[in-house]
C-alpha cells in the first residue's frame, strides 16, 4: 500500500502539468511499475485530442506493461471519445493491477471503467490518495454532476480585511508573489470573472501572463454588467482572451452592439429580483460554455451575490501585512450581508500558507445556508 501511495504521489506530480491546458478534460497522471518492481512508463494528460495518461505510460513501457501495476489518479475510461478507451488499453497489455485514486463521474453510473477491468480479471483497487486525486478535479466533477462550475472567490486585501483605501486605489495590496500565486489560479479557470465596478475603477486585463502557462489555454473573461456601465474600450477587451459580457435587457443596444465590436460575446441573461444578472442563470451560461472552474476576482457586490446564493465553494484570501482602515474603503463581500451574527456562512480552513510577506488562507464552504 505504502508503495502504491508514493506511485499515486508521482501520479498526481504528473497529472499537474496539464494544469490550465487540460479542460473540459480532467488532469490526469498515470504510472506503470513492472512486476519486477522497476518504473517503467509515466504519461500525464495534455488536453483534449491528445493520448490519455494511461495511455501514454503504457506506450512508454511498451512490453513491460505485462503484469504490471498501472497507478492512475483517474478511473481509467471504458468508451471512445476524442481517443481509444484506456480500459481496453490496459486489458490488451495484459497488466496485472490498476491502482485508481478518484473515480470518474463522467463515464455514467456504477463506476463501468473499474468494472470493465475486473470483468477482465484485473486487479482493482481504489481510493489510493482519493482525497487528493479527487481535489485535483473537483471542477470536472462539479460541471459533469450539475451543468454549472465550481466557484472560487478571490480576493487580495490588507490584514484588516480592506481590498482598497476608501478612494477606490487598489494597486498593489499584495506582493509580487502572491500575484504569482493569482496567475496560477487563473490558469486553472475556465472563466475570470468581475462585476462592472471592478472593470470601471480598476480596468484590469484579467489575462494569464506568467511564462509557466504561455502555452495554456488563456480563460475567458466575464464582466457582469447588468446595465450597460463598462464601455467598449476597457482593457478586458484587448489582446487574445475571449471576454463574455453578462449583462441583462437593460443595457441600451448601441452598448451591446459596441461590446460586440470590440470582439466580446454578449449574452443576456435574466434579471434577479434587483434588476441585475441572476446569479443563476450566470452559472448556467458559463457551465454552457464548459465552463468548470470560475474564479472571481472582484468586486464587492457581485461576491455578495454569489454568496447570498450559496454559490461559492472556495474562497482565497491574500493577507497583507497592512492596515487601510477607512469607514469608506471596501472589504471582500458588500451587500446587505448576514444579519444576525448567526446567520453568517460557515467555512473550513483548508490550508493556510506564507506567500513571500503575504499569507494565503484557503478557506471551503461547509454547507449551503
Ligand atoms: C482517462 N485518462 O487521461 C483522461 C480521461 O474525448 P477524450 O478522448 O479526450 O475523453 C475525454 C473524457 O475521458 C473525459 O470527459 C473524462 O471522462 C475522461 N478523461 N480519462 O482514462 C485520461 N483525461
Ligand atoms: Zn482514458
Amino acid at each position: 500500500m505504502e508503495r502504491h501511495e508514493a506511485d499515486m504521489r508521482r501520479a498526481l506530480e504528473l497529472a499537474e502539468r496539464g494544469w490550465g491546458r487540460v479542460s473540459p478534460n480532467p488532469l490526469v497522471g498515470a504510472v506503470v511499475r513492472s512486476s519486477a518492481g522497476d518504473m517503467v512508463g509515466e504519461g500525464w494528460h495534455e488536453g483534449p485530442g491528445t493520448p490519455h495518461a494511461e495511455a501514454v505510460a503504457l506506450a512508454q513501457a511498451g512490453a513491460d506493461a505485462r503484469g504490471a501495476t498501472v497507478v492512475s489518479t483517474l478511473e481509467p475510461c471504458n468508451r471512445f471519445g476524442r481517443t481509444p478507451p484506456c480500459t481496453t488499453a490496459l486489458i490488451d497489455a495484459g497488466v496485472a493491477r490498476v491502482i485508481v485514486g478518484a473515480t470518474d463521474p463522467d463515464l455514467g453510473d456504477g463506476t463501468p471503467g473499474i468494472a470493465e477491468l475486473r470483468g477482465a480479471g484485473v486487479e482493482v483497487v481504489t481510493g489510493v490518495l482519493g482525497a487528493e486525486c479527487r481535489e485535483l478535479n473537483e471542477a470536472f466533477e462539479r460541471h459533469v454532476l450539475t451543468g454549472r462550475p465550481f466557484v472560487i472567490l478571490k480576493a487580495a486585501s490588507s490584514l484588516d480585511g480592506k481590498t482598497a483605501a476608501a478612494d477606490g486605489s487598489s494597486r498593489w495590496i499584495t506582493s509580487d508573489e502572491a500575484r504569482a500565486d493569482v496567475q496560477r489560479l487563473r490558469a486553472w479557470s475556465d472563466a475570470v470573472v468581475v462585476g462592472s465596478g471592478t472593470v470601471i475603477t480598476d480596468d484590469p486585463s484579467l489575462t494569464v501572463r506568467d511564462r509557466r502557462y504561455a502555452d495554456a489555454r488563456p480563460p475567458r473573461r466575464v464582466v457582469v454588467d447588468s446595465t450597460g456601465r463598462i464601455g467598449a474600450r476597457a482593457r478586458v477587451f484587448d489582446g487574445p482572451a475571449p471576454t463574455l459580457v453578462a449583462t441583462t435587457d437593460r443595457t441600451p443596444h448601441d452598448r451591446l452592439s459596441a461590446w460586440e465590436e470590440a470582439g466580446a460575446e454578449v449574452v443576456i441573461i435574466d434579471r434577479d429580483d434587483a434588476g441585475r444578472v441572476s446569479v443563476p442563470g450566470l452559472l448556467d451560461a458559463l457551465g454552457k460554455r464548459d465552463v468548470q472552474g470560475m474564479l472571481v476576482e472582484g468586486g464587492a457586490r457581485l461576491a455578495w451575490a454569489l454568496v447570498d446564493g450559496g454559490h461559492v465553494d472556495r474562497f482565497v484570501l491574500y493577507l497583507a501585512p497592512k492596515v487601510i482602515g477607512g469607514e469608506h474603503a471596501p472589504g471582500m463581500v458588500a451587500g446587505a450581508g448576514f444579519i444576525p451574527v448567526d446567520a453568517a456562512i460557515r467555512l473550513a480552513f483548508e490550508r493556510v500558507e506564507r506567500i513571500g510577506p503575504d499569507l494565503k488562507v484557503v478557506a471551503r464552504v461547509h454547507g449551503h445556508r
